[in-house]
């Protein structure tokens, strides 16, 4: 199944000097050792090929024999330069003239199909053509393998060895700097990787990104699995087009490039094959398939690919612990968002009612301290707006322990219980200077405190079923310099 290799630029083929001139012929045409070949759709100047002697005038005719459809055809030639249409080896008839001697000789010159640049640098530009242990890459010409729009070449992929790759196994590295001339997409601010698969195994094959994004302090590395990716199937027997939203990983700049030119973020496709043993100690196993047609798109290319995100500390929220009983989900809904792009909805169902609150939001990550307004601290206020769905008043207070230093719960003096009305927005403001938080929640990327959570209480009754339960929006977490109001609507 695997094509042959196929050449890089440089594929010289040597041919025989000798021969074909015409026995009529006075005037010796000769040609140098080497022939280079030249690509389908390319402009070749094939003087370098003649060894032109001194007041002897050259001519070319070009043609090539279409063995699909039996005919010979005849290449337009300007000059020495003609372009081959078709993969198929090119005569040329070379002619010299020097006053009455005249002279003919033909040679062949080889034809190849140029592989389109990224496929090329995928395979063997250097870092780019790079993959993990077991991985080979190669170039393939034949069309069966081409997929997507003006395909000269696409990417084979063959595995073997005996790695289960829990993790993707690493295959396309797209973070070469000569790979970015070959992007659609030079903006980024919702850019879209694309790939055609062709998976030939009888198993699914996943694919997921692993981004390492140097671009903000301490850098983001995003792996398998992580930060709520959603894999992409190629399924049995036939090509799939794939799709990764970067903007969903949350980049929306440019990627390896900053003012010098020279940032080291990385950007690898990976993939693990469902047909891979499930022990660690089993003997080689191998699979293969084909990519085409990879790019770096803007989103208006693929309109329906859903790259909406939840806005950065929703996203710390929704996947930091809360009480059970509570459900968090993202919400895109434009009349449920105060700022940014979305909000978080909260679903409470539960027989526990939380008198004392139940807990909805931890804020003791450090994956909060760059995303806070207020850097200060010494006056600053925790903040959100509450969109209340339910009937009843919703209401919230804090839970803040360090042992030693300051322990708050629910209600307790100098921890306010705030209230959000039922049907429309309130912004709530919990001021943390009278609880005793003058300083910054984290230090040396670490937590100081073991809890510092927003609780939630809801004061209607339980439901027929003895469950108890309310819904609720939130938007606008922060914490800001004291009174910093958001444009809240219904106040
Ligand atoms: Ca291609
Ligand atoms: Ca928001």
């Amino acid at each position: 199944m695997n094509k042959k290799l196929t050449s890089l630029s440089f594929f010289f083929v040597t041919l025989a000097l000798s021969g074909c001139s015409s026995s009529t012929n006075i005037l010796d045409i000769e040609f140098s050792e080497s022939v280079v070949a030249a690509y389908v759709g390319v402009e070749y100047d094939f003087s370098d090929n003649i060894v032109m002697e001194e007041g002897v005038t050259y001519s070319i005719e070009a043609y090539y024999q279409d063995y699909y459809k039996g005919v010979e055809v005849s290449l337009p030639v300007n000059g020495f330069v003609f372009t081959p249409v078709e993969k198929f080896d090119v005569s040329v008839v070379v002619t010299g003239k020097k006053g009455d001697l005249v002279g003919k000789n033909t040679i062949t010159v080889p034809v190849e199909q140029k592989g389109d640049p990224i496929d090329e640098l995928l395979v063997s530009g250097g870092y780019s053509g790079w993959a993990d242990a077991g991985f080979r890459k190669e170039l393939v010409t034949d069309e069966a393998y081409l997929k997507g729009e003006n395909s000269h070449s696409a990417i084979s992929v063959v595995y073997q060895g005996n790695n289960a790759f829990r993790w993707g196994g690493s295959v396309l590295c797209i973070n070469n700097f000569r790979c970015l001339e070959c992007w659609e997409d030079k903006t980024w601010d919702n850019a879209i990787i694309a790939a055609w698969i062709y998976n030939p195994t009888d198993y699914n094959l996943e694919f997921q990104l692993r981004i390492v994004d140097t671009s903000v302090k301490n850098g983001v590395d995003i792996d398998w699995g992580q930060n709520g990716q959603i894999p992409q199937i190629a399924e049995p027997g036939k090509w799939t087009h794939i799709f990764f939203s970067l903007k969903k990983y949350g980049i929306t700049h440019t990627l390896f490039e900053n003012e010098e030119g020279t940032r080291k973020d990385s950007l690898t496709i990976k993939t693990q094959w469902a047909g891979a043993p499930k022990d660690e100690f089993t003997p080689p196993y191998s699979f293969n398939f084909y990519v085409d047609g990879i790019d770096v798109v803007p989103h208006t290319k693929y309109p329906d690919i859903d790259t909406r995100c939840p806005d950065p500390i929703e996203k710390v929220v929704e996947t930091s612990w809360y009480d059970t009983g509570f459900k968090l989900i993202e919400c895109y809904d434009a009349s449920k968002i105060i700022e940014g792009e979305s909000s978080i909805e909260i679903q409470f169902s539960s027989s526990e009612k939380y008198m004392a609150g139940g807990c909805i939001m931890c804020l003791n990550s450090p994956s909060y301290l760059p995303l806070w307004k207020d850097q200060a601290w010494e006056d600053a206020v925790l903040t959100f707006c509450v969109f209340n769905d339910s009937p009843e008043e919703i209401e919230f207070s804090l839970r803040v322990y360090s042992p030693g230093k300051i322990d708050l719960d629910w209600g307790e003096p100098n921890n306010p219980v705030v209230v959000a009305h039922p049907g429309q927005w309130t912004q709530l403001f919990f001021p943390l200077k009278i609880m005793g938080v003058d300083s910054p929640l984290y230090k040396d990327g670490a937590a100081k405190f073991d809890e510092f959570n927003v609780k939630a209480h809801y004061k209607g009754a339980e439901s027929a079923a003895d469950r108890y339960s309310y819904h609720a929006y939130i938007d606008g977490i922060n914490v800001v310099p004291s009174g910093d109001c958001l444009d809240v609507p219904n106040e």
